[in-house]
């Protein structure tokens, strides 16, 4: 409940994780009350009702104070009188949900002053007896000067106050929120104790399954494969080109719909965001400029390009794959002889000339190079840190710079320990092998810890 515009949707969207309530600077945006349930596992855990903005607070505390009916029964009493009173129509239609029970969250916006018709609004809450709250809500950062003015006015009208960032709100903040409506009234106790412990296991449900979800995107990138046959040598180049081309972007489209479940998990519909283009996260999952954000040397650059070539054919030739993707060529029946005689690319390429072949056979992947993998572990380990810092009821667009916290603009991989880099390898070892039960135990281990970092991230 509070005034118009003051953030009221915005609190609701936050806590419900609800990215459908209407949000929006024009004051008067929410008409009417409008239910946002809770469910988790198929269970409503709780209900936020989203109020409009008090109309007429004087002319409803006026009628109040007159009606001599003591605390929760002039709330009944109000509505049923005033219904078809267009004066206070508005505070009957905010007042409904109060007259069946409901517990009151006042927002208030921290970066303008208390005003008369504030106390005005505060008193009529103060008057309905029920357990209520006051939320600071700072729409604007950099004016959070009233908070302690607000904070003497509220307080002779609240049981508890607290300030909250609407629309920055983490899940710790959200989670301590709900802990102080709890200790407000005793008859809340155990029922708010309940939607937190819901909120906790669901919490950590989705981390489990983000992190699910990141092994198996690692497992498909692990196995996967772009192949293609020509049928004349003089073609290879360009399927090569074409073929590893193709490759990065299935790639690339399989990390995609990664991030898209792991967002999907964490209830967002509409949020989509561009990384400022220095990010990692936003650069071609391919580019150069990924592996320098990741602070490999120059060396090390050269070595990992050549080194999905190296992932690609068995024998292949790193000097003579250079930094392009290798591409290893198989070819067709007629040269037969073994994969031992053709390995590199070059003797593949000699030998293909004045040969009559019956196709040449071209495969990109599966990769070999740990390098790539753990650019995608970066990435999705960021995705995650956005996807749980975006709040509900953000309806803009991120800005350039965020995320702020230096520690998510660099490679989180690279300050793994070696036991940490050990459950990876075992399992990016295991995933390249044949065998279904080492790659599946591999992947559980993998899979665990992952989680174990996601939490991590959780609390970054
Ligand atoms: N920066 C910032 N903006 C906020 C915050 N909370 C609300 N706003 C903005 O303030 C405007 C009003 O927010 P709403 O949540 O729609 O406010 P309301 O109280 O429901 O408004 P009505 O339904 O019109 O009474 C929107 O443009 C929000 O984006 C916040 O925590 N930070
Ligand atoms: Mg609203």
């Amino acid at each position: 409940m509070g005034h118009p515009n003051e953030g009221k949707s915005s609190v609701v969207a936050t806590l419900a994780e609800d990215d459908t309530v209407p949000v929006s600077p024009t004051p008067g945006e929410t008409r009417q009350c409008r239910q946002y349930p809770v469910t988790i596992d198929g269970r409503e855990v709780i209900c936020f009702v989203d109020t409009p903005g008090f109309q007429n607070p004087r002319a409803a505390l006026n009628w109040i104070t007159r009606a001599e009916a003591a605390e929760t029964v002039w709330l009944s009493a109000f509505v049923n009188a005033n219904r078809e009173n267009p004066e206070l129509a508005d505070e009957c239609e905010l007042l409904a949900p109060l007259a069946d029970g409901a517990g009151i969250i006042f927002v208030v916006d921290g970066s303008r002053p208390v005003r008369n018709i504030d106390r005005t609004e505060m008193e009529i809450l103060r008057l309905t007896g029920l357990p209520r709250m006051a939320v600071i809500n700072t729409k604007d950062r950099q004016h959070g000067e009233y908070i302690e003015e607000w904070k003497n006015a509220a307080r002779t009208h609240f049981n508890t106050i607290r300030i909250f960032d609407a629309h920055r709100a983490s899940f710790a903040e959200r989670m301590a929120l709900l802990e102080s409506l709890k200790a407000i009234d005793p008859d809340w106790q155990e029922a708010l104790q309940t939607v937190i412990e819901a909120f906790s296991e669901d919490w950590r449900h989705r981390i489990n399954e983000s992190a699910a979800i990141v092994t198996e995107l690692l497992k498909s990138v692990l196995t996967h494969k772009a192949e293609k046959t020509v049928g004349k040598a003089a073609d290879t180049e360009e399927a090569e080109t074409a073929l590893a081309a193709k490759y990065q972007k299935e790639i690339a489209e399989l990390e995609k719909q990664a991030h898209a479940r792991i967002k999907k998990r964490f209830k967002h519909n509409i949020f989509s965001y561009d990384l400022p283009a220095r990010s990692m996260v936003n650069q071609d999952l391919f580019s150069r400029k990924t592996w320098k954000a990741l602070g490999l040397t120059r060396n090390q650059m050269a070595w990992a390009g050549a080194g999905i070539g190296a992932g690609i054919g068995a024998k292949a030739d790193l000097a003579a794959a250079g930094l392009s993707f290798g591409v290893f060529t198989a070819l067709g029946g007629a040269l037969g002889g073994g994969s031992g005689a053709w390995g590199t690319r070059k003797i593949a390429r000699t030998r293909i000339k004045g040969q009559s072949l019956g196709g040449i056979r071209i495969r990109v992947g599966p990769i070999r190079n740990d390098q790539l993998l753990y650019v995608i572990i970066d990435r999705a380990l960021i995705y995650f840190w956005h996807v749980i810092n975006w709040a509900h009821s953000r309806r803009d667009q991120p800005e350039p710079g965020w995320p702020e916290n230096p520690e998510l603009q660099k490679s989180l991989t690279a300050n793994w320990s070696d036991t940490q880099r050990t459950v990876s390898k075992r399992f990016f070892k295991a995933a390249s092998k044949n065998n279904p039960n080492v790659i599946e135990t591999a992947a559980a281990d993998f899979k665990g810890f992952f989680g174990g970092i996601m939490n991590q991230i959780s609390g970054i």
